[in-house]
C-alpha cells in the first residue's frame, strides 16, 4: 500500500535523477565476505551501483550453497568522471590485509580486472604495497571471466537487516533493490561508512520519509 504523502523509494533521488552523463565503468573485488565491501563501496560518491556475486572460479552457475571454486566478490559500477579506478584501488588496499591467505577460495582477496588499463593500474599498486611491506603480497590480480549475480537476500545485506527501513525498501523495490543507487548509499551509511556531513546532506536530499530517516540515524 502506498501512502500518497510519502514518496516511494523508487522515486528517491538519486534513483530518480538522470544517469551519469557518460558511460560507467566496472570494478570487481573479492575482499572476504561480500556483505562488508558491498556497503563500503556503496557509500562512496561516484559509485552508481553495487552488486554482490561470485567470480574467479570455473564451476558453472554457482550459488551461495554450491559455490565450487568461486570467490565472493562485489562488482562496483561507477562514474569515471566522478571517481577513479585508482580511488577504488586505494580503498581495496586499505580494506584488507594483503599478507593474509584465505581459509578457502570463497574468501580470497582478489582484484578481478576487465581491461588492460585496470590490470596495469592494479599491478602497479600491488608493487607499491609489496615494497612498502617488504614482503610477498598474497592478494591476487586476475582477469575477470564471468560475474555471477548472488541471490537477492545477499544484496545490500546491511540495509536489508536494518529494522523497519530494510523491510520497507525490500517490499517496495523487490529484487530491483540491487540496482538502486539510493539503496547502495543507504547500505553503506547504516554500516557506518561515509562522513557525517555527506550522509546528512544525502538524507536531506534523497526524499526518505522522516520515520525511515530516523531508522538510518538510529543505526549509525
Ligand atoms: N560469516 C558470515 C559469512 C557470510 S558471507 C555472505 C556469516 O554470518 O555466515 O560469506
Amino acid at each position: 500500500m502506498s501512502n500518497v504523502d510519502e514518496p516511494t523509494p523508487t522515486d528517491l533521488a538519486p534513483d530518480a535523477a538522470a544517469p551519469p552523463s557518460g558511460a560507467t565503468a566496472t570494478a570487481t573485488f573479492g575482499l572476504g565476505c561480500f556483505w562488508g565491501p558491498d556497503a563500503r563501496f556503496g557509500a562512496m560518491e561516484g559509485v552508481v551501483r553495487t552488486r554482490v556475486g561470485y567470480a574467479g572460479g570455473t564451476t558453472p552457475e554457482p550459488t551461495y550453497h554450491n559455490l565450487g571454486d568461486h570467490t565472493e566478490v562485489v562488482q562496483v559500477e561507477y562514474d569515471p568522471n566522478r571517481i577513479s579506478y585508482a580511488d577504488l584501488l586505494e580503498v581495496v588496499w586499505s580494506a584488507h590485509d594483503p599478507r593474509a591467505t584465505a581459509r578457502k577460495p570463497q574468501y580470497r582477496n582478489v582484484i578481478l580486472t576487465d581491461t588492460l588499463v585496470h590490470r596495469q593500474a592494479a599491478e602497479q599498486t600491488r608493487q607499491r604495497v609489496e615494497s612498502r611491506l617488504d614482503g610477498p603480497v598474497e592478494t591476487a590480480i586476475e582477469d575477470l571471466d564471468t560475474f555471477h549475480l548472488a541471490e537477492p537476500y545477499h544484496q545490500k545485506y546491511e540495509l536489508r537487516s536494518t529494522p523497519v527501513l530494510g523491510d520497507e525498501l525490500v517490499d517496495r523495490y523487490g529484487d530491483a533493490l540491487v540496482d538502486s543507487t539510493a539503496a547502495a548509499r543507504l547500505n553503506g551509511f547504516v554500516a557506518g561508512h561515509g562522513d557525517a556531513e555527506r550522509r546528512e546532506a544525502f538524507l536531506d536530499a534523497v526524499g526518505l520519509p522522516a520515520r525511515l530517516r530516523d531508522e538510518v540515524r538510529r543505526r549509525i
